[in-house]
């Protein structure tokens, strides 16, 4: 078989790239491990900003997400009881839109059908080979078969556990982590949102987020220890927890329900250097991790996809690889800007358990000037709505 671009993993990353490719004429087959069913079960990001919305039109696939999308103008920090409304519209022009990412995954998937052998799932043993001369190529198993793509490019889609990243040379590799002593613990349930924007909310019992899918579907966080059990957590004592840590006001406007989905969810920063080696570029989560404090997760794996395409297309359409050269170099300017937010949101929201009293103090003084500064408000909105590509 041969292809001229080769993706391993068909996460949101590898299927974005594939279908824009699609529009330029340029082939490529995207190999996943798993079922299509298994990654669209996967209930992860909500909140696309306008760079991962236009690739989603630039790819043909507008139509629905631009009518079931919710457009936000704004957000909500909750801190002791205040509350400091964040006018993204008003500040920076621009909003974000809730759509969640089983859905985006959901219309790739449904767009890869019109080309059978696109997108192939249930891939065991994908290993890409030669990456580092002229001819790279991909072998993989599949219904007991062994299949070899040859190919010009791979694309390394494969998120944070996949193998693309490790096939650098650990000499020609840096990487930067930082983890936090603490996780998300999330649900889903069918119940309406308890406020019409999203609600970031520290308090003294620790970090909540109050997000959604739909005006019947609410997506709901607290921060915990990464050692306690999901079993542990019943829905009461999930709704009991979240209530204490949102002002008073919502938490007793909040309707709740059964859970459908429940989760505990590490938070990691996590950045790879270079993301690119030889003809192998690496996109998405398996270059870098955020926490999820900021919504970049999705959104930073679009720009990476943004300045891959342009760049192959440069090449297929001009013979010219200077936007692949330098594809590393332009991705992880953006992303250590993404790092960076997200790093902040988490450190000033979240509860540290080796936090002095100083510590706390400078997270109050931090909430009071955003309160206070428009200019500190604009900061927030300017990197939360997305910074351009
Ligand atoms: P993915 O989604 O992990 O997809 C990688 C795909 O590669 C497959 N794979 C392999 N295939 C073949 N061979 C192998 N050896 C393979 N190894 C792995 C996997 O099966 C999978 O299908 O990475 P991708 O495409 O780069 O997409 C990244 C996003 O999924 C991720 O950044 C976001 O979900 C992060 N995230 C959020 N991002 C946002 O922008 N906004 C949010 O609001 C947001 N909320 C979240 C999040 C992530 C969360 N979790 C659980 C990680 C909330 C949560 C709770
Ligand atoms: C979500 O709705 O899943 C969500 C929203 C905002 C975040 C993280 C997750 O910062």
């Amino acid at each position: 078989m041969r292809t001229q671009v080769a993706i391993i993993g068909g996460g949101p990353s590898g299927l974005l790239l594939s279908q824009l490719l699609r529009t330029k004429g340029i082939a490529s087959v995207v190999l996943e491990r798993r079922s299509r069913d298994y990654v669209l079960s996967r209930i992860r990001a909500g909140i696309l900003e306008r760079g991962m919305v236009g690739l989603m039109r630039q790819a043909g696939l507008g139509e629905r997400m631009d009518k079931e999308c919710y457009v936000h103008d704004g957000t909500l920090i909750a801190f002791d009881g205040e509350e400091i409304p964040i006018d993204f519209k008003g500040l920076t022009g621009h909003s974000v839109t809730v759509y969640g990412q089983t859905e985006v995954t959901r219309d790739l998937y449904d767009a890869a059908e019109a080309d059978p052998g696109r997108v192939l799932t249930e891939c065991d043993e994908v290993m890409p080979h030669d990456l580092d001369s002229d001819k790279p190529y991909v072998t993989f198993v599949k219904d007991g078969q062994t299949q070899r793509i040859d190919c010009d490019y791979v694309a390394g889609c494969d998120g944070f556990h996949g193998i693309s990243r490790q096939m650098i040379p650990a000499e020609k590799r840096r990487e930067y982590e930082k983890t936090y002593p603490f996780g998300w613990l999330g649900i889903l349930s069918e119940t309406p949102p308890v406020h019409e924007e999203l609600i970031y909310a520290t308090s003294q019992r620790g970090f909540a987020l109050c997000s959604m899918r739909n005006e019947n579907l609410s997506r709901y966080f607290v921060q915990c220890p990464m050692t306690e059990k999901v079993e542990d957590w019943s829905d009461d004592r999930f709704w009991d927890e979240l209530r204490r840590r949102l002002p008073a006001h919502h938490a007793e406007a909040m309707v709740t329900g059964p859970s459908i989905e429940k989760g505990i969810a590490p938070l990691r920063s996590f950045v790879c250097e270079p993301m690119r080696w030889g003809r192998l570029f690496l996109c998405g989560d398996a270059a870098h991790i955020v926490p999820p404090t900021g919504a970049k997760g999705l959104n930073t794996a679009a720009s990476d996809i943004h300045y891959l395409f342009n760049a192959l297309v440069q090449f297929y359409e001009e013979a010219d690889a200077e936007g692949l050269e330098r594809y590393s170099e332009t991705a992880l300017t953006r992303v250590w800007k993404a790092e960076r937010f997200s790093w902040w949101m988490t450190t000033q929201l979240h509860r540290f358990p080796d936090q002095t009293d100083f510590d706390l103090r400078i997270q109050r003084a931090e909430m009071e000037f955003l309160r206070d500064s428009e200019a500190a408000q604009k900061v927030l909105a300017e990197n939360y709505v997305g910074l351009p590509y």
